[in-house]
């Protein structure tokens, strides 16, 4: 019987070592669960102060001042590294229209941007405009709406001595009715009607 009863108090202590060793187990396991979000957390708190204390730096820098522009930028963008949609070639900055307008509209453009349609008077000038505008049709500075088949560039340049770069059987003043120049397939140059609409090369000298 004896025997019998210590074997009982021996199961009794068993169990109870069994279960005081796994409660150890679960506070340590609750612990370090605690403390992994704990350190999530102030790892969280602190990036999101940092990220606001950046953000409101930058709001203090005033719009224009916040790009420090070197002469080195310039030497890149000859026509001014804050205006990157004007093209450098040649001593000259171009500027390729993405909305479509009639000549006459296109030419008031370019003057409001203190410029003037393009004047293609070397091959070296055709190949670059004709490299950017693909087939699509651009508008530049020739017209004879002053005397029919007078062409005359709108900076005053001597059509009858420069460069042409008609397409074949261009002009031809079709309807009677074609008194402006553009671009079209290949580069090469077409009358059409001056309310036709369709894109634009402004061109200028580079700022100083
Ligand atoms: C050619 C051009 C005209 C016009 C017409 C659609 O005439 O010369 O300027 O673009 O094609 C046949
Ligand atoms: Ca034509």
């Amino acid at each position: 019987m004896d025997e019998e009863h210590l074997h009982d108090d021996l199961q009794v202590f068993k169990d109870r070592n069994f279960f005081r060793l796994k409660l150890k187990s679960f506070v340590t396991i609750y612990l370090l669960l605690a403390l992994s979000f704990l350190l999530t957390f102030t790892l969280f708190a602190v990036s999101l102060s940092r990220v606001s204390a950046i953000n409101s730096k930058l709001q203090e820098v005033p719009p224009g001042q916040s790009h420090n522009v070197s002469s080195r930028d310039f030497l890149l963008f000859p026509c001014g590294p804050g205006s990157r949609e004007w093209e450098y070639f040649g001593g000259k900055c171009y500027y390729f229209s993405l909305t479509r307008t009639s000549w006459h509209k296109a030419k008031a453009r370019c003057e409001e941007m203190h410029s003037q349609l393009a004047v293609i008077d070397s091959y070296a000038k055709q190949s670059f405009v004709m490299f950017r505008t693909r087939n699509e049709r651009f508008w530049i500075g020739l017209t004879d709406e002053n005397s029919e088949g007078e062409w005359e560039w709108v900076d005053g340049t001597d059509y009858k001595t420069t460069f042409t770069f008609w397409k074949e059987g261009e002009p031809n003043n079709s309807g009677n009715n074609e008194d402006c120049a553009h671009l079209w397939v290949s580069g090469e140059w077409n009358d059409v009607y001056c309310t036709y609409e369709c894109y634009y090369i402004c061109e200028k000298l580079v700022p100083k």
